[in-house]
């Protein structure tokens, strides 16, 4: 980065210091990822530069005979991967694909359901702040954690048959269990809906094999490609041949939802790197890693259990954990968790957990995964250690409990944050935390 830091020193330092984050710590956010360099390559080449609206063939601007091929590359391999009938790879993430669906198959006011977000589920699957449930009607599901998979099916079912939704979301993102699409099928196909599966967590498991597929069951895929899939930021939406059999103008709609609907041109820088993620994602060497990602939760999930963790479903099917901290810290006790651990260079995200019994901003647990730390070359021995780490550093906070009352919340938390920064115990483990980090390497980083 040698012409950044001659001529923008201010960003290229704090550059170097995420950098430098990223590598002493143990990034545990089942969400991020490190991409490789051939994907970083891509995305940061030349073709940033380029106008592309339209699609391959069909663009507004001229000098597009490149970019066309990439973006065919891109949508071929997609195809082939997930073995679906089309892809649309221009989505800029996960949240605009997600809106190019409401577009391609409801009018404002349609209804349709999705998982709360407190239960696991989305913003973008009708929480009441989205856009998605202000155009739209939204009926919400959620979980329960009495039952084996979280799902109570003839509840969802009941939900369907007296609201009759036109699209039914299944797919989350704080869901520890592994999702069968076909129940969820079977519910929509009785009740004539759309049924679009949200795989943006568990793409790169289900590219692999290491997660069921919904390909069968439902109409539309949409994902990030971020996450499991390790690549650059970005999203698709892909149309299955049940999808086709249903609306033979499934994947047109989809296009036009996107552009001209939702999106000017498309990132062709991003757009060549999703191409090369999903080539790195149909090697056997990602089908290995895919693997890892689910034995190294199975084994901190179960570490985390012994510990003394509660954890949601009771155990993890994916890359993820969602812990309830409620047993240990209180209600809101997720603040207390997540500040601790970002001392100790431990990163995870406070999560809502079923039932919340505090906030969305003060939720009670925490959400917690291995796609990172895998790619890092960590395996289940040291989630063993991790476990004990982070048992360490909520053992430092568990006097800690959150007030209900908003003022004394701000002073207590203020008064928190000036004891947690002092507290020699989490100092020690940090330096520990930062030894066993710089063992394993990251890509792109010295
Ligand atoms: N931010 C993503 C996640 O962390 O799961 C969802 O948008």
């Amino acid at each position: 980065m040698k012409h950044l830091r001659q001529d923008d020193p201010q960003i290229y330092q704090l550059v170097k210091r995420e950098e430098k984050r990223q590598k002493t710590g143990i990034e545990l956010i089942p969400s991020e990822n490190y991409t490789s360099l051939p994907v970083m390559e891509a995305m940061g080449s030349i073709l940033t530069n380029k106008y592309s609206e339209g699609y391959p063939k069909k663009r507004y601007y001229g000098g597009n005979e490149f970019i066309d091929t990439i973006e065919i590359v891109a949508q071929e391999r997609a195809k082939k991967l997930f073995g679906v009938v089309s892809a649309n790879v221009q989505p800029y993430s996960g949240s605009p694909a997600n809106f190019a669906v409401y577009m391609a198959t409801l009018k404002p006011g349609d209804t349709f359901m999705g998982q709360a977000l407190t239960a696991g589920g989305h913003l973008t699957h009708g929480a009441a702040v989205s856009a998605t449930a202000i155009y739209h009607r939204s009926v919400q599901y959620g979980v329960k954690r009495s039952l084996p998979d979280l799902f109570d099916y003839d509840e969802i079912r009941r939900l369907a048959m007296e609201y009759k939704p036109k699209l039914i979301w299944v797919g989350g993102t704080a869901h520890p269990l592994a999702f069968h699409y076909e129940k969820f099928a079977k519910i929509a196909d009785e009740v004539g809906a759309y049924l679009a599966a949200d795989i943006a967590h568990v793409a790169g498991l289900i590219a692999a094999g290491a997660h069921p597929s919904p390909v069968a069951h439902v109409h539309i895929i949409t994902t990030t490609t971020h996450k499991t899939l390790r690549g650059p930021r970005g999203g698709m939406i892909m149309v299955t041949e049940k999808g086709v059999k249903k609306d033979k103008d499934l994947t047109a709609k989809i296009d036009k939802a996107i552009f001209p609907g939702l999106q000017g041109g498309p990132h062709d820088h991003q757009t060549a790197a999703i191409a090369v993620a999903l080539l790195e994602a149909s090697s056997n060497s990602f089908k290995k890693y895919a693997h890892q990602i689910v034995a190294n939760a199975v084994e901190l999930a179960e570490s985390l259990k012994k510990e003394g963790f509660t954890l949601i479903g009771n155990r993890t099917e994916n890359h993820l954990i969602l812990v309830d901290l409620s047993p240990i810290l209180g209600p809101g006790g997720g603040i207390f968790a997540q500040t601790a651990l970002d001392l100790a260079h431990i990163t995870l995200n406070k999560n809502t957990i079923p039932d919340e019994p505090a906030s969305p901003f003060y939720p009670s647990g925490v959400r917690l995964g291995t796609p990172a730390i895998t790619t890092r070359g960590m395996k289940e021995k040291d989630m063993k250690r991790i476990a004990a780490w982070i048992k360490r550093v909520i053992d430092e906070v568990k006097n800690e409990k959150l007030p209900t009352e908003k003022e004394e919340r701000t002073t207590y938390l203020r008064g928190f944050r000036e004891r947690v920064v002092k507290n020699k115990n989490l100092l020690k483990i940090a330096k520990e935390v930062k030894n066993f980090s710089l063992t394993f390497p990251v890509p792109g980083i010295a």
